[in-house]
């Protein structure tokens, strides 16, 4: 009898988990040392570059479809550069420093990011905004839906929890467009948690338990869209998007990066995010996730969330670096 050691090997099974941490660790150091000090362009380059570098040794081949914007306007991590040791071909989505804003202000919940899936299985996007709506896992398929109104999705989703709409807590972005979201998700009788940035935590954290989230909505940035998917299929929470269009130039560029497609349609947690996904993300500053970098002369200790959908493991990852022997996050 012939054994098929490799029956039903993927090439996520290669431990690319650790290897992810490692990048997302390397860009939380570097933006740790901007935190707090009110200069968040500082942060994020920095964290962009460290990232990056620390792709070079991930035995990948990969292209960055979620990135920090086109070609021309991003000196690295644009969209379509190949980052990577060489390897299998990989989707790669990005946010070195999600909250450059939290980081700035060393207020919680900023982030590094990264998922990464087989070759063509991550939506491109632009950089555009995108509504989305996000519960956690073992809920009824369905249980709320972009097109239906808050109060009728809080209803259903207290039903599902066995919970009385008081006890559910809606979590949004604090932003002028979302006032009737927030009036109605109080008039149905629900909490609100106000965020001033960050809405790939956010995501996170409606499909966590003991977070104190229940539902995510409103929109934001559609790249963090994206990358709040691929939390979410490893999490296998429930999630639904729509790209907002703001002009022609919008949707023109939506279309080229999704061809065949219509630009405007409900997307489905496996229309963001197919295949097996990795997903990991290290803390810049303390929130309820994830613990920031602590830096204690010469050492820092860090704190990563990875996480694969196939298997449905999480794992949180505690690193104690140490700056002598490195030299990418000494700064
Ligand atoms: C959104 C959100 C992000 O920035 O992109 C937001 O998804 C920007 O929104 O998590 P506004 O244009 O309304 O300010 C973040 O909060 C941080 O990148
Ligand atoms: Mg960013
Ligand atoms: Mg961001």
């Amino acid at each position: 009898m012939t054994s098929k050691p490799n029956a039903g090997y993927q090439v996520t099974d290669r431990n690319l988990a650790l290897e992810l941490v490692r990048v997302t660790e390397a860009a939380a150091m570097a933006a740790s040392h901007w935190t707090g000090r009110g200069r968040k362009n500082e942060a994020d380059g920095a964290a962009v570059e460290a990232m990056r570098q620390a792709f070079d040794t991930v035995a990948i081949d990969g292209t960055v479809v979620i990135g920090e914007g086109e070609m021309d306007e991003a000196p690295m991590l644009f969209i379509g550069e190949k980052v990577g040791a060489g390897g299998p071909a990989m989707d790669i989505a990005v946010d070195p420093l999600e909250g450059t804003n939290l980081c700035a202000k060393n207020m919680p919940n900023a982030l590094t990011v990264v998922a990464l899936a087989e070759a063509g299985n991550f939506l491109h996007a632009p950089d555009i905004y995108m509504e989305k709506i996000v519960v956690g896992p073992d809920l009824p398929a369905g249980v709320v839906d972009l097109d239906a109104a808050i109060g009728i999705n809080l209803r259903e989703l207290a039903r599902a929890k066995r919970k009385d709409i008081s006890e559910l807590t809606l979590c949004a972005l604090e932003r002028e467009r979302h006032e009737e979201l927030i009036a109605k998700t109080r008039e149905a009788g629900a909490r609100v948690m106000l965020l001033s940035d960050g809405d790939v935590a956010a995501a996170i954290a409606a499909c966590l338990p003991d977070s104190r989230v229940d539902i995510y909505a409103g929109s934001g940035g559609a790249p963090e869209g994206v990358l709040a998917a691929a939390a979410v299929r490893c999490v296998h929470g429930q999630m639904q998007g729509r790209l907002l269009f703001e002009n022609d130039e919008q949707i023109r560029r939506a279309r080229e990066m999704d061809p065949g497609q219509d630009p405007s349609r409900k997307l489905g947690l496996y229309d963001m995010a197919r295949g097996d996904v990795l997903f990991s993300a290290t803390g810049v500053t303390s929130g309820p996730l994830l613990r920031g970098i602590r830096r204690d002369g010469k050492r820092a200790v860090s704190h990563s969330i990875v996480m694969r959908s196939k298997s449905g493991t999480i794992r949180f990852v505690e690193g104690h670096h140490d700056f002598t022997t490195k030299t990418w996050s000494a700064n």
